[in-house]
């Protein structure tokens, strides 16, 4: 049994379009509470972050959205993420854009740092979201926070603070990648990222690709964050999200995944990014994000008992 406790992020201002806003209503909604609970485990609903006023935040990229508010949220959920670390339950970040790992990640590599346990974060993503401030030709800070994370340059103040800890980029595992800038990669690949794009999955499945990562977070000892992305999977079964790209993963595939995360235990915290209910479709995507986090804490195929879809 898993101490769960659940963090509502309401916010938008990551993305170019808006509606993520209403993405952990969402999650309530399709019953993600209850659904954990019915496999045995304690959860917690803590409601919804609320996001820290900051000022204007000086920078030279002019093109950077919503500046304050993303600085705003980064700060409020590098706090959350850091505190929740620090008491025995595992947490899920219901969101939200992607902008919100800015926060999450952060806070539980900096944690991780003052144990002295490797941080590892599993990216489930059609994205890296390895922009910089100078790289980024939209501007939207959804697409940027591994890239903070692991401590690139040209970043405006996000955090209050310098960052405590910097995720080591070799420690950070994306699958699913179909839509990546050009700088962008070539910022991935000079880092040393481990970044798998859908052709691997294609070529030699997820599970191929998945237990080399998942070996060597359990042999060093790791604490392992899991980001997913509602666009890593193929839109004709997951359509609730801005930012859709054709040739994502497939239900089995994506389920597979959060099967052998469950088998390993290793996972000690979620974030659920990018969905966007205002582009459902009565409410599956939602369904399928559920179900989905459900199979990462322990529904089996054999659960699965005979529905109509
Ligand atoms: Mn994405």
């Amino acid at each position: 049994m898993t101490n769960i406790h659940l963090l509502g992020v309401p916010m938008e201002e990551g993305a170019g379009r808006r509606g993520c806003i209403m993405g952990p209503a969402a999650y309530r909604t399709a019953g993600l509470a209850e659904e954990l609970a019915a496999l045995g485990h304690s959860v917690t609903d803590l409601g919804d972050a609320q996001p820290e006023a900051t000022g204007p935040i000086e920078t030279e990229y002019t093109h950077l959205k919503f500046l304050p508010e993303v600085a705003g949220w980064t700060r409020s959920l590098h706090a959350h993420a850091h505190a929740l670390s620090q008491q025995d339950v595992l947490p899920i970040y219901m969101g939200g854009d992607h902008a919100l790992a800015l926060g999450t990640v952060t806070g539980h590599v900096a944690a991780a740092a003052e144990l002295g346990r490797p941080q590892y974060v599993l990216w489930l993503d059609a994205h890296s979201d390895f922009n910089t401030p100078a790289s980024s030709p939209s501007g939207n800070i959804h697409g940027m926070p591994m890239a903070f994370a692991c401590g690139l340059g040209g970043f405006p103040d996000l955090l209050g603070k310098p960052l405590p800890a910097k995720l080591d980029p070799t420690k950070l595992c994306m699958i699913g990648l179909r839509s990546v800038d050009r700088e962008e990669r070539d910022l991935l690949q000079s880092s040393g990222v481990q970044a798998h794009d859908m052709r691997a999955i294609d070529e030699h499945g997820v599970a191929r690709i998945l237990r080399p990562f998942l070996d060597e977070v359990a042999q060093s000892n790791g604490l392992l964050h899991v980001s997913l992305d509602v666009d890593f999977i193929e839109p004709d079964i997951a359509p609730a999200v801005g930012t859709t790209v054709p040739g994502g993963a497939t239900f089995r595939e994506a389920h597979l995944i959060m099967e052998m995360l469950h088998d390993t235990g290793l996972v000690t915290s979620l974030d659920l990014v990018e969905l966007n209910p205002f582009l459902d479709e009565r409410g599956r995507t939602a369904r399928l994000m559920v179900d989905l986090t459900a199979s990462l804490f322990g529904r089996r195929v054999l659960d699965r008992f005979t529905t109509s879809y």
